[in-house]
């Protein structure tokens, strides 16, 4: 995770000033890489206390094909929540009306939130994120990527194709409507002569900050609960960027984050009795030996 303390400390000290989409401005560069070996235990950032349990319903969200807040929500996990709230608000009328953060905003989101856990009618209409990672991991134009990939694995380890893709040019405009195109674009799977799983991600778009120790995480549980379901070693993560940024509002978060030493990265363990990528539980998953630094708080830029 040394890794990751040293790129965002590149980009702090030589990201240039660029304006973006949400209005927030950044500093940014392109095109960067981190590499870690998964057998040296779980990449989980130590320097703050990162949420692991938004990220494995995240992810399990992701492979159940999901596209709609109401399960994050239902498991108590808000990080996709202003997506559809905003939505929700400029149907209204009422997104330029309320300040956003401040207290009747605040409250809006909470009866929004409330109408999705209560009402089913109201979380299918207001609740969808639009054809987002779910959707095109299970179902790209009809074919089932993960179900293939795994199987692809498993039957044709020496292949070059091992390919995810969530960029589908097709519904990119429908995935803008309701939420974000897809940041954690395409991954390649890659089996060594040794029988270890490693994994590639192209993210287009990363927020360094707040994002990307979410998408490290993710990915890494990712390419173990392949390697469990294909039998196979753990090999590395590769998390290979596109637009790397910290957000102007992050600036005072990054240097407390890059004020403090990391520690020995925990452990993760899944159950061992999984052998389906598909019936993985937020039970299967366990994390030990995690010491983190205090949380730092930054507001996501929507
Ligand atoms: N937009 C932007 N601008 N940056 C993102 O990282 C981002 N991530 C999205 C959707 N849109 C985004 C999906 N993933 C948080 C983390 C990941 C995430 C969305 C939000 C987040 O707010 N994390 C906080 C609080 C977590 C909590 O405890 O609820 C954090 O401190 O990590
Ligand atoms: P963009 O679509 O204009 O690139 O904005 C998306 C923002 O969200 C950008 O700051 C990257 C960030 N992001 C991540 O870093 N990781 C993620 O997993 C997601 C969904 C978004």
């Amino acid at each position: 995770m040394q890794a990751y303390l040293d790129l965002l400390q590149d980009v702090y000290d030589h990201g240039v000033g660029k304006d973006d989409r949400t209005g927030t401005g950044t500093r940014s560069v392109f095109g960067r890489q981190l590499r870690c070996d998964l057998a040296e235990g779980f990449p989980l950032l130590t320097t703050k206390k990162v949420f692991l349990r938004g990220i494995i319903h995240e992810l399990l969200w992701f492979v159940r094909g999901d596209t709609n807040i109401k399960y994050l929500v239902d498991n108590n996990v808000g990080i996709w929540n202003e997506w559809p709230f905003q939505n929700y608000l400029k149907s209204k009328g009422l997104d330029n009306k309320l300040e956003k953060h401040g207290c009747d905003w605040q409250y809006q989101l909470e009866e929004f939130i409330g109408k999705i856990q209560r009402d089913d009618t109201f979380a299918q209409q207001w609740g969808e994120l639009g054809p987002v990672y779910g959707k095109q991991w299970r179902n790209f134009s009809g074919v089932d990527q993960l179900d293939w990939v795994i199987n692809e694995i498993k039957t044709n380890p020496n292949s070059r194709r091992l390919i995810v893709s969530a960029w589908n040019p097709g519904e990119i405009e429908e995935m803008a409507k309701a939420g974000l195109p897809p940041c954690h674009t395409l991954f390649q799977f890659y089996v060594s002569h040794d029988n270890k799983l490693s994994c590639q991600l192209y993210q287009r778009s990363a927020d360094l900050f707040l994002g990307v120790p979410f998408n490290i995480a993710s990915y890494a549980l990712l390419t173990m609960m392949v390697a469990q379901v294909c039998k196979l070693q753990l090999g590395e993560f590769v998390h290979t960027f596109g637009d790397v940024h910290i957000y102007s509002n992050h600036e005072e978060q990054v240097r407390t984050q890059l004020s403090r030493t990391p520690k020995p990265l925990p452990k993760m363990t899944l159950n061992p009795s999984v052998t389906d990528l598909f019936e993985f539980r937020f039970e299967d998953f366990e994390l030990t030996e995690y010491h983190p630094d205090a949380a730092i708080r930054a507001p996501v830029a929507v």
